[in-house]
């Protein structure tokens, strides 16, 4: 099991608005003051923060649900509840933020400090004062704050790389990402010693620079999740060009040219239109002896494969990690192609216009009735619940405007036509209550 995660399903509730209040002033000498109860404060919401600081979604192994606090609830004296702080939480460079329940794409992070609100705080409820009419100057009606937004969001972590380094365990990639930037990744004689894509700054002889990341060791069937499979098949995404490194010594009994087909054909399993982006191959160990011949043999069977005699060449590099040969040539050209290498869209879909969720969402019916088992009627629905747990059942003038509401929405109707008589059981939630004509 690989100690990298890029790739976490978190939990998050948005703080729940604080409560309004019923309340009345009391004065010396005035017998019955005026409302007096103020409103809830708003809850707390659930963002997301870019941190340049991390590079992997590890803090993320042992906590995975978040909640924001809830806002004060509102006082007397007309005194409104405090807002609650947000909850920040801190993500690195590179995280694609979707709603894991639809899958739909909520957000691309990209720069240190963007934030992305995940989950909304209720509203807080409006306390008795804002009840107050010329008809009912004394109103025993406050609501309870809007429950805070509730959800599951999937994040995923994509390296920021304008050039990827893709090849077999063990080809050298590390070691040339070490050469070539000031990246230490871990380097070693055995497969898939990189478990983590390492990202490396890179200046060429002629003072242009790009970020290059060495990834994971490929092996066939990595698109089918083989070895450490497309989890790294994915961080490619985001680089414009593909260093394609070859381990030209055949020292572990591979072929070099069996090895840049499979590969690729990897790339191509992959849904992600890896093979559109423009390859550089780099033929690595040629200090070994055998190197020359393999490149030779390597270069006729690429040009073997060629469609036709128009077709582009792709450009061949031979360098060693190892003495450092060839190296210079090989990052100006990278350079020159990243130039006139477009970026490649991440995500043509478009990302979801968070509508805020205050008041309720449309689609859906507002409530859908149900009958029991033991004949109770039972209601349910997105809008009709939250109204529920906005009502403050300790004031019958709060529930009588519940009820009002219920009427407002056509649910007395709708359960008179579904059969429903006088003293029958009706139930939202754990709540239950008589239907009176
Ligand atoms: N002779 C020779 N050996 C090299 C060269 N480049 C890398 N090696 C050796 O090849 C082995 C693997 O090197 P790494 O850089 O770790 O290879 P990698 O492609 O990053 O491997 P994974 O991370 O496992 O996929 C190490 O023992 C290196 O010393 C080279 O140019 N010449
Ligand atoms: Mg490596």
């Amino acid at each position: 099991m690989s100690m990298f995660l890029d790739q976490v399903t978190i939990d998050v509730k948005a703080g729940k608005g604080g409560d309004g209040m019923v309340a009345f002033r009391r004065e010396k000498y005035v017998p019955d003051g005026g409302p007096a109860g103020g409103d809830g404060g708003h809850g707390g919401d659930v963002i997301l923060v870019v941190d340049e600081g991390l590079r992997t979604l590890m803090d993320f192994r042992f906590n995975r649900h978040f909640k924001a606090q809830p806002g004060e609830n509102g006082m007397s004296k007309g005194m409104h509840g405090r807002g609650s702080e947000d909850t920040y939480i801190k993500v690195p460079q590179g995280t694609t933020v979707r709603d894991a329940e639809t899958g739909a794409l909520l957000g691309d992070l990209i720069e240190n400090g963007q934030t992305l609100v995940i989950a909304k705080g209720g509203r807080g409820g409006r306390g008795n004062i804002r009840f107050a009419s010329p008809r009912n100057p004394a109103p025993e009606i406050a609501e309870n704050g809007e429950p805070g937004q509730e959800r599951k969001i999937e994040l995923e972590l994509k390296v920021l790389a304008d050039v990827g380094l893709v090849g077999f365990p063990s080809v050298g990639k590390s070691t040339l990402l070490s050469v070539i930037s000031s990246a230490r990744p871990k380097i070693g004689a055995y497969h898939f010693t990189t478990l983590v894509p390492n990202l490396g700054m890179v200046t060429t002889s002629d003072g242009r620079s790009f970020a290059a990341a060495d990834l994971p060791g490929l092996i066939e069937g990595a698109s089918q999740g083989v070895g450490l499979g497309t989890q790294f098949l994915r961080h490619i995404e985001r680089t414009r060009v593909i260093l394609h490194v070859i381990d030209m010594s055949g020292m572990e009994g591979r072929d070099p040219y069996e090895d840049y087909v499979a590969i690729n054909h990897e790339l191509s399993s992959y849904n992600l239109r890896l093979l559109e982006r423009p390859q550089i191959i780099v033929a690595n160990k040629m200090d070994m002896p055998g190197a020359e011949e393999n490149l030779i043999k390597f270069k006729e069977q690429l040009n073997k494969e060629k469609t036709d005699e128009f077709a582009d060449d792709i450009p061949v590099f031979p360098i060693s990690g190892v003495t450092r040969k060839g190296i210079d040539p090989l990052l100006n050209a990278t350079a020159d192609l990243l130039e006139v290498t477009p970026e490649f869209p991440l995500y043509e879909e478009e990302i979801e216009e968070e509508t805020v969720q205050y008041g309720f969402r449309p689609e859906g019916p507002e409530f859908t009735i149900d009958r029991d088992s033991d004949a109770t009627w039972i209601l349910s629905g997105e809008k009709i619940e939250k109204l529920f747990q906005m009502t403050n059942f300790d004031h019958d003038e709060t529930v009588m405007r519940f009820a009002r509401q219920l009427r407002g929405m056509g649910v007395d109707e709708a359960l008179r036509a579904r059969g429903a008589k006088d003293g029958d059981l009706v139930r939202i939630g754990e709540f239950e209550f008589e239907f009176v004509e």
